[in-house]
């Protein structure tokens, strides 16, 4: 975003980012609220600039009315959020886990299996090869996690709606759920499980994905804040039964974008 003059609006806005921090800052992120959450988050993953007192206002109206079900209705799965070029990606590219970097947990490739169940036609397991095998896709995008940095990424995989086509998918279903190697599981809505910015990601600027981003894989959505983004995917299912999430079981927004 551009850099903005000071002006009422923007005072309150920083004001607000602040409280965001104090939250934070507490022994518990539970406290964590829907209303803050992703206030500096969403403005950026939808493009919208707080430059200008105007759409400073507009932004926190309908932040103010945030809930799922709205989110659910702004979501245009046409929509694109921004790319960036290769010049622009951070480096280094942060890290984060509800963890230290110590814990990253190792899977080791050669006996992993991603699981795939639920309302799917095929239920077969699949090795990293065969992963790999899927048709490519790269992305360099941003990525906003809400406790206050961002940073930009390029991140390579398959588009999610080749794989969920793969495996038969009920697309009609609701939700696609995901578990982690630790223990983190999130769940998304389909139409965003269909957006075609959704990527299932197996590398990491060009690399192999390593531990600390989410090896063996990372579901990436531009549209969505970072805690929406799993790694170190075990298991994905297709389901009518809400799933829920780590931290959205704590008080976090589900729908988590835009
Ligand atoms: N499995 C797993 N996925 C996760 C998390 C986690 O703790 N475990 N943290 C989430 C959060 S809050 C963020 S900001 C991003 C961080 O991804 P990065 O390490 O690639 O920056 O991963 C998300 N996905
Ligand atoms: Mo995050």
């Amino acid at each position: 975003m551009k850099p903005s003059r000071p002006s009422q609006s923007n005072l309150d806005r920083a004001s607000l980012e602040i409280d965001v921090r104090r939250e934070l800052d507490m022994p518990s992120r539970r406290l964590f609220g829907k209303r803050i959450l992703t206030l500096g988050g969403l403005a950026m993953l939808t493009g919208c600039s707080l430059s200008d007192d105007k759409s400073v206002e507009t932004f926190l109206s309908r932040v103010s009315r945030l809930n799922d079900s709205v989110q659910g209705w702004l979501f245009d799965p046409n929509r694109l959020a921004p790319t960036y070029t290769e010049a622009e990606i951070t480096r280094p590219f942060p890290f984060n886990a509800f963890y230290g970097i110590d814990d990253v947990p190792h899977v080791d490739g050669n006996d992993f299996r991603l699981q795939v169940s639920g309302l799917v036609q095929d239920k077969k397991t699949w090795t990293i090869a065969e992963l790999d095998a899927l048709p490519k896709a790269e992305q360099i995008t941003r990525h906003i996690c809400v406790e206050g940095w961002s940073a930009i990424g390029r991140w390579g995989g398959t588009p999610f709606s080749t794989f969920l086509k793969r495996v038969g998918a009920d697309t009609s279903a609701k939700y696609i759920g995901f578990k982690c190697a630790d223990d983190y599981y999130e769940s998304i809505d389909m139409p965003t499980a269909l957006h075609p910015q959704t990527l299932l990601t197996f590398t990491f600027d060009g690399e192999r994905l390593p531990p600390r981003y989410g090896y063996p894989m990372k579901l990436r959505m531009p549209t969505k804040l970072g805690y929406k983004n799993p790694k170190h995917i075990m298991e994905i299912f297709v389901t009518n039964t809400f799933p829920g999430g780590y931290w959205v079981d704590q008080g976090y927004n589900w729908f988590g974008g835009s």
